[in-house]
C-alpha cells in the first residue's frame, strides 16, 4: 500500500468492481457507521461502493494548469502526454549550473521511480526524446523565467539562466503524480500532461523568514525548510539569527555571544547555535536551490541575549540573566557607546564574510526604549557599516526615518496599509518587501482553535493569506516600489520542525503565489482547488500541514502527519534531506 492510502497498482479504470458488501462496509469511514441504521440494503450497497471507490480510485490525473504558483501562460495539449520510463535520459546544456539542475532533477525523480535517469550533457550522443534542460540566450524569459514543452516524444525546459531551469524543474515535479514524493520506488505510471507553459515571476523577491532565536532549529531542519521554499519557487530565506532569547551564530571575535547568549530559548527549550561551518552549509544548500540567505542581526533592540554575554554592551554595563519569556521591546545595546559600534562592525563583518548574498538585515524593530533621534543616528551608523562591507541594507520598516542609503529595502510588517513615514521613505527611493502581519505572518493562528501561534494581528486562514495584492497594499506606495513578498515565521510558540511545517502549509504556497504569479491569475476559487491538490504530495513527503476547512481536499489526500508526537512531545521522524 502506498503511504497516502492509494494502492500501488490502482485499477486504471474509474469504474470500480462491485465489491463484497462486508468488505465495502469495513472500508467505509467510521463516521458513516451512524448512517447505516434505517437504510435499505440497496442504499447501503451503493454507499459502500462509493466509499470503496473513493479509497481505491486513482487520484484524478494532473492537468498542466495544476501548478502552484500559477504559471503565467498554460497551453495544454491532451494528445501530447509524455510517459517517463526506465529508459528516460536527462540531458542539459554543457554548463556546470545547468548540469547541476539536471542532477537535482534526477535526484528528485530517482527514489520514487526507481529509474536510473542518467544525466549527460547535450553534446553527448543520447537517444532522442527524454528530458532536456536547455540554456538559451532567450532574453524574454528574464532572470528567472522558463518555457516548458511536453510532447509524447520528450520534455524540454528552456531558460536564459540556471535559475529559470530550476523553476522549470519545480514545475515538472508538480506535474508528476504525488507518488513522486516517495523516498522508495513505487509502481506508478509516471505521466506528464502534454502542452506548453511560459512562466516568469511577478516579483524578484519572494521569501520566507524563520526565527531560529526564540526556538532553535538545527541545520537539518533549516535544510528541509529550504526545500519547502524551493518547491514553491521562493528565492530568499531570511534567517532571524538573534533576539532576546538566543544568539544563534558563532562570532569568532565575540565568542560568548553564541556560547553564553545561545544557551537558552523560550521556556525550557534547549538552546543552540550554528557554527561557522553550519551556517556555510545552510548558505550553500540554499544557493544550490537558487535561494539566497538574508541573515538578520536584530539591532539595537531585541538584543538581550547579546547583553547576557557581554554586559559592556548594556546601557548599565551589567550583564543581565537570560530571558526565556515572550515579551518584546525591553532590551537595547547602548547606542551612545563606541564599544557597541565595534561590536556591530565585528559581527556584521564576520557574517558578511560568510554570506555571498547581497543583503544584510539589521532588524530595527521595537526598540521602544531608545529615543527617536538616538535611534535614527544609530541606524545611520549601522547602515554605513553595512555599505562599507559592500552589502545592501534591509531593515524592518521602523528604520524608515533614518537617513537614506541607496539602495535600501524596508520590510513592511504593519497591519493598516497606511504609513506615511514608509511612503515618504519610498519617495526617497527605498524599496519595499511586504510582510503585512495580518496576511503574511505564519505565526498567527489559522482559527481560534489552532493549538499554537499568536493572534495579535488577527486569525489568518488560507484565504486571508491569499486575498491581498502586494501592488496596492500600502497607501501612497507605487507598484514599482514593491520588490516582493515575504512570509515570516516567528517561533515563540513554534517548537518543532513539524510545527514549523504545520504553520507554513498551506499558507506559504499562498504567499509564494502572490510573489510569483501574474495578478491576472488571481482567483480564490481556482486557487483553493489547485492548492488542495497538493495535500497528497505533502502527506507522501511526510510534511505536516493544517487541513484547512476552506480547501476541498481530495479523498486521496491521506493521513495528515501530526504536528507533534503526543507520546514524546517531539516531531515525528521526517524525511530529512541529504
Ligand atoms: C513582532 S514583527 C515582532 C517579533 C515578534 C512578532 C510575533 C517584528 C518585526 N517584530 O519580535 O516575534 O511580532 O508575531
Amino acid at each position: 500500500m502506498h503511504p497516502s492510502g492509494v494502492p500501488l497498482s490502482a485499477p486504471p479504470s474509474s469504474t470500480p468492481e462491485p465489491l463484497d458488501p462486508s468488505r465495502a462496509t469495513a472500508a467505509a469511514p467510521a463516521d458513516d457507521a451512524a448512517l447505516i441504521v434505517g437504510r435499505t440494503a440497496g442504499e447501503l450497497a451503493r454507499a459502500a461502493e462509493q466509499a470503496a471507490a473513493a479509497l481505491l480510485a486513482p487520484p484524478a490525473p494532473i492537468r498542466l494548469g495544476d501548478v502552484v504558483p500559477a504559471p503565467e501562460r498554460v497551453e495544454p495539449d491532451a494528445t501530447a502526454d509524455y510517459l517517463l520510463t526506465a529508459d528516460t535520459v536527462i540531458r542539459a546544456s554543457a554548463d556546470p549550473a545547468a548540469l547541476a539542475v539536471a542532477d537535482e532533477l534526477a535526484a528528485l525523480l530517482r527514489p520514487a521511480t526507481g529509474y536510473p535517469l542518467p544525466v549527460t550533457d547535450a553534446a553527448t550522443p543520447a537517444p532522442a526524446g527524454g528530458i532536456a534542460l536547455a540554456l538559451t540566450g532567450e532574453a524574454a524569459l528574464g532572470a528567472e523565467g522558463y518555457r516548458l514543452d511536453i510532447t509524447t516524444d520528450g520534455v524540454r525546459v528552456t531558460a536564459g539562466t540556471a535559475a529559470g531551469l530550476w523553476y522549470g524543474v519545480q514545475t515538472l515535479r508538480q506535474l508528476l503524480p504525488a507518488a513522486v514524493e516517495n523516498t522508495t520506488a513505487v509502481d506508478e505510471r509516471w505521466v506528464l500532461p502534454g502542452g506548453s507553459i511560459l512562466d516568469r515571476p511577478r516579483y524578484p523577491h519572494r521569501g520566507a523568514m524563520l526565527d531560529v532565536a526564540r526556538h532553535f532549529f538545527g541545520v537539518t531542519d533549516v535544510l528541509r525548510v529550504i526545500d519547502h521554499l524551493a518547491r514553491y519557487k521562493l528565492n530568499r530565506l531570511h534567517l532571524h539569527l538573534t533576539d532576546d532569547q538566543g544568539w544563534r551564530i558563532a562570532i569568532d571575535s565575540w565568542p560568548r555571544l553564541a556560547t553564553v547568549g545561545g544557551a537558552g530559548a523560550v521556556g525550557d527549550a534547549p538552546g543552540g547555535y550554528y557554527s561557522r561551518a553550519d551556517y556555510q552549509r545552510i548558505v550553500a544548500y540554499a544557493a544550490d536551490r537558487h535561494v539566497t540567505v538574508i541573515p538578520e542581526i536584530d539591532l539595537p533592540g531585541h538584543t538581550h541575549a547579546a547583553l547576557t554575554a557581554y554586559g559592556e554592551l548594556s546601557p548599565d554595563r551589567v550583564a543581565p540573566p537570560p530571558y526565556t519569556g515572550t515579551d518584546v521591546g525591553f532590551s537595547y545595546v547602548d547606542p551612545t557607546s563606541q564599544r557597541t559600534y565595534d561590536f556591530v562592525a565585528d559581527v556584521l563583518g564576520e557574517i558578511a564574510a560568510l554570506t555571498p548574498g547581497r543583503w544584510l538585515h539589521i532588524g530595527g524593530d521595537e526598540a521602544f526604549k531608545v529615543p527617536a533621534e538616538v535611534y535614527a543616528t544609530f541606524v545611520e551608523r549601522v547602515q554605513h557599516i553595512v555599505t562599507g562591507l559592500g552589502r545592501e541594507v534591509v531593515g524592518w520598516h521602523q528604520i524608515a526615518p533614518a537617513a537614506h542609503t541607496h539602495p535600501r529595502i524596508l520590510q513592511w510588517w504593519g497591519t493598516t496599509g497606511d504609513d506615511p513615514v514608509t511612503a515618504e521613505a519610498v519617495r526617497r527611493e527605498d524599496r519595499l518587501v511586504l510582510s503585512p502581519a495580518n496576511h503574511a505572518y505564519l505565526d498567527m493562528k489559522y482559527a481560534p482553535d489552532t493549538p499554537i501561534g499568536h493572534d495579535w494581528a488577527g486569525l489568518i486562514d488560507v484565504r486571508r493569506a491569499y486575498d491581498w495584492d502586494p501592488a496596492n497594499h500600502l497607501v501612497g506606495v507605487p507598484a514599482e516600489a514593491v520588490l516582493g513578498v515575504e512570509a515570516p515565521l516567528w517561533t515563540e510558540y513554534v517548537t518543532t520542525l513539524a510545527e514549523v511545517e504545520f504553520m507554513m502549509f498551506p499558507r506559504l504556497p499562498a504567499i509564494a503565489e502572490l510573489g510569483w504569479s501574474p495578478r491576472s491569475t488571481h482567483d480564490w476559487e481556482a486557487f483553493r482547488v489547485r492548492l488542495a491538490g497538493h495535500g497528497p504530495r505533502w502527506a507522501t513527503a511526510g510534511i505536516a500541514y493544517h487541513r484547512a476547512p476552506e480547501l476541498p481536499w481530495p479523498t486521496s489526500a491521506g493521513p495528515v502527519p501530526a504536528p507533534r508526537d503526543p507520546s514524546t512531545g517531539h516531531a515525528p521522524p521526517a524525511n530529512l534531506p541529504g
